[in-house]
């Protein structure tokens, strides 16, 4: 297992915006690797979902574990997920991302999801997800797309953020 640098958007905005590609051929020992590698990284981080994207691999892989800080880790792991079905019903929640770092906003996404996708073991899963649930895998799904949570706020905001993060990357003068 091994810790992976995180891209961010102020070195690495070009990577960030790629669409991830649907993995072929299953769940191997090798893409097995790729996600502890992942969840290492993102506990060290510390976070509660990574995608592949963000260690700079363009594949439809995450990793999730949105357990309170006392409770036992429960890693959540999803090669290519899809949504099946959205609530009608949206839900707004104060999101940050680990690749644009120390900015946190209010997000709106529907309430609950159906998943699909495949796990650790490469057996299909389909499950409803909802509350912090719904909104990190929404938040990771957006990843696989090239989207930030920043692009679902206004421009001035999301340029604001975006500067930010290149401020707080400069070296100190
Ligand atoms: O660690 C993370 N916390 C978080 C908080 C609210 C909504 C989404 C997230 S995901 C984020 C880690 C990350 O950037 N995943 O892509
Ligand atoms: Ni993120």
């Amino acid at each position: 297992m091994a810790i992976r640098p995180i891209l961010t958007v102020d070195a690495d905005m070009a990577t960030l915006k790629q669409v991830s590609s649907p993995v072929e051929g299953g769940v191997t020992d090798e893409l097995r690797a790729l996600m502890d590698d992942m969840l290492e990284t993102m506990y060290a981080a510390p976070g509660i979902g990574l995608a592949a994207i963000q260690i700079g691999v363009p594949k439809r892989i995450i990793v999730m574990d949105i357990e309170g800080p006392d409770q036992p880790k429960k890693p959540r792991y999803f090669v290519n997920p899809e949504i099946l079905e959205a609530s009608e019903e949206l839900e707004p929640y104060e999101e940050g991302c680990l690749s644009v770092p120390d900015i946190y906003d209010e997000v709106e996404r529907p309430a609950k999801v159906k998943l699909r996708y495949l796990d650790y073991d490469g057996n299909e899963v389909v499950e409803d997800a909802e509350g912090l649930y719904a909104v990190c895998i929404q938040h990771e799904m957006d990843h696989l797309e090239g989207v930030l949570f920043i692009d679902h706020l206004s421009r001035l905001k999301r340029d604001r953020a975006v500067a930010k993060v290149r401020k707080a990357a400069r070296p100190a003068a």
